[in-house]
């Protein structure tokens, strides 16, 4: 159990605590399984030691041991004090051999057994909003007594109610000085690297280690938001796709036009919502993690809709102020109704195309009776620009979102951030989905999970550079001073 260790095993951490500290929540958001164990805001939930690895690089790097909360140390430190041994340790080895162990001590014997045999070091989570009561002194006296070294980790530090100096004076005077702040429901930016390059601190062998877990993680972090946006794009691109075709008799019934308009609607929504379907399974989140999911939606209704006039209005400001689609089609411009472009096709030619920007009424007054012809449907940029930045949103909320908490689920934005660095990316990325305007088949795309795969070179090239956009859009907001 001593002595140097094999490079090819994992490094062992116990996570150990008082009951509800948010070991079991720390260990989901390190790993990204929001599946592991069980989470719950009733004491005593892990009953169980768990073991949980961080692979890197294809090999397991960490193995996390989850363990129950400690509950009765103040107990259980009188106990061990009454036992033979010449050091602390011994002490507590004697107690583990002994019988209370496995009877009213059980639950501890098996946090302190993990310690003792199992772990190389442990993090000790602290629930900061607690007083620093007795019990909790006793708690880390218990720890320190396993001769592992300890690294506490200060839960809870957003909450209003936070002690963190009374905690920070106590593991001080514990001897107990590389502490890492921690929220596990949300992680502060690059508090992970904190906690891996502290532990580093602790067990200075194993820091080249340590240092390869953080790299790995950064890559990781990366690849994510990559694929995020090629996610987003794909969406985006297949979205400017969408093209119905409306017959002229459907087309002169304001009722049946009406029924187009709100058909084409819910096939962008639908698919928007595979697209915050894939990011939340991305980022390891369930689908219905995200709030306010605009489906179904009622018009007008739901904040966070794609065809919220409200949105798509400043959404069209950001734009440029125009609705022009369908360039391709040889359309100069298009009727824009509530965010469902009613394209005029190509048969209209460029003439008309003053007079359709009117709106509905010139339209129908004085070009309807010239059309008997087929009319096309499409999304327009306004509303592609909406879904971008609701989904790029979504990507900066859960990136840095901690897996442990289940309880509010990431609000769907349901504005833009006003006219920035990000939001002209934004545009510039919905602009960038052009091609798509005139190849309907990519709208078939829309299976995310082959969206490669048989696609012409021509879609794959739109949604690497609306990608691209959206990347910089991405890294535009997290660091203002980026762009
Ligand atoms: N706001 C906030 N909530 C948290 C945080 N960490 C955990 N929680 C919540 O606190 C409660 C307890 O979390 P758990 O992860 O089950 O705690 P535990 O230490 O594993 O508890 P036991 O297994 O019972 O010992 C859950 O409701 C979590 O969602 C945090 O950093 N911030
Ligand atoms: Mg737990």
């Amino acid at each position: 159990m001593t002595g140097q260790p094999d490079p090819a095993a994992p490094l062992r951490l116990a996570v150990v605590g008082h009951t509800n500290a948010g070991k079991t929540s720390l260990l989901r958001t390190l790993t990204r399984r929001v599946d592991f164990g069980e989470v719950s805001s009733r004491p005593g939930t892990t009953r169980h030691v768990e073991a949980v690895t961080l692979r890197v690089d294809g090999r397991n790097a960490v193995r996390f041991l989850d363990t129950p909360g400690l509950e009765d140390a103040v107990a259980l430190l009188a106990h061990v004090g009454t036992l033979a041994g010449d050091t602390r340790l011994a002490r507590i080895r004697s107690f583990l051999a002994g019988p209370e162990a496995r009877g009213s001590f059980e639950q501890e014997a098996k946090v302190l057994r993990a310690l003792v045999d199992e772990a190389d070091a442990a993090f000790v989570v602290i629930d900061t909003r607690e007083p620093v009561l007795p019990k909790y002194r006793d708690e880390i006296e218990l720890l320190a007594a396993c001769g592992r070294p300890l690294m506490p980790v200060l839960n809870f530090v957003r909450d209003a109610a936070s002690r963190e100096a009374p905690w920070r004076a106590m593991l001080a005077e514990s001897g107990l000085h590389a502490v890492v702040r921690f929220d596990a429901a949300a992680p502060f930016t690059g508090s992970e690297r904190d906690l891996y390059t502290d532990l580093g601190t602790l067990l200075p062998q194993r820091r080249d280690e340590l240092r390869a877990v953080i790299a790995h993680l950064e890559r990781e972090a990366d690849e994510r938001r990559a694929e995020a946006c090629r996610l987003i794009a794909a969406q985006l691109v297949d979205c400017a796709a969408l093209r119905d075709t409306l017959e002229g008799a459907d087309w002169d019934d304001p009722a049946r036009r009406q029924k187009a308009v709100e058909q084409l609607r819910e096939k962008a929504r639908a698919r928007a919502q595979r697209g915050i379907d894939a990011l939340l399974s991305l980022y390891g989140f369930r689908a219905g993690d995200a709030a306010e999911a605009p489906l179904p939606a009622l018009e007008g209704r739901d904040s966070a809709d794609l065809f919220n006039p409200e949105l798509l209005k400043r959404a069209g400001l950001q734009m440029g102020g125009g609705a022009v689609v369908g360039a391709a089609l040889g359309v100069v411009a298009d009727l824009a109704v509530g965010g469902a472009s009613l394209g005029a096709g190509a048969a209209l030619g460029g003439a008309l195309g003053g007079m359709l920007s009117q709106g509905w009424g010139p339209f129908g007054r004085r070009v309807m009776g010239m059309l008997s012809g087929e009319h096309d449907l499409s999304v327009e940029d306004a509303a592609l620009y909406v879904m971008a930045w609701q989904q790029l949103h979504l990507v900066h909320q859960l990136e840095r979102r901690g897996h442990g908490a289940n309880a509010a689920a990431v609000p769907l934005a349901s504005g833009d951030g006003g006219d920035n660095a990000a939001s002209r990316l934004v545009a510039q990325a919905v602009g960038l989905t052009r091609p798509a305007r005139a190849n309907p088949q990519w709208a078939s795309h829309g299976g995310l999970r082959e969206r490669f795969s048989g696609a012409s070179p021509e879609y794959t090239e739109a949604v690497d550079a609306v990608a691209g956009a959206l990347q910089d859009a991405a890294s535009a907001e997290t660091d203002p001073q980026a762009s």
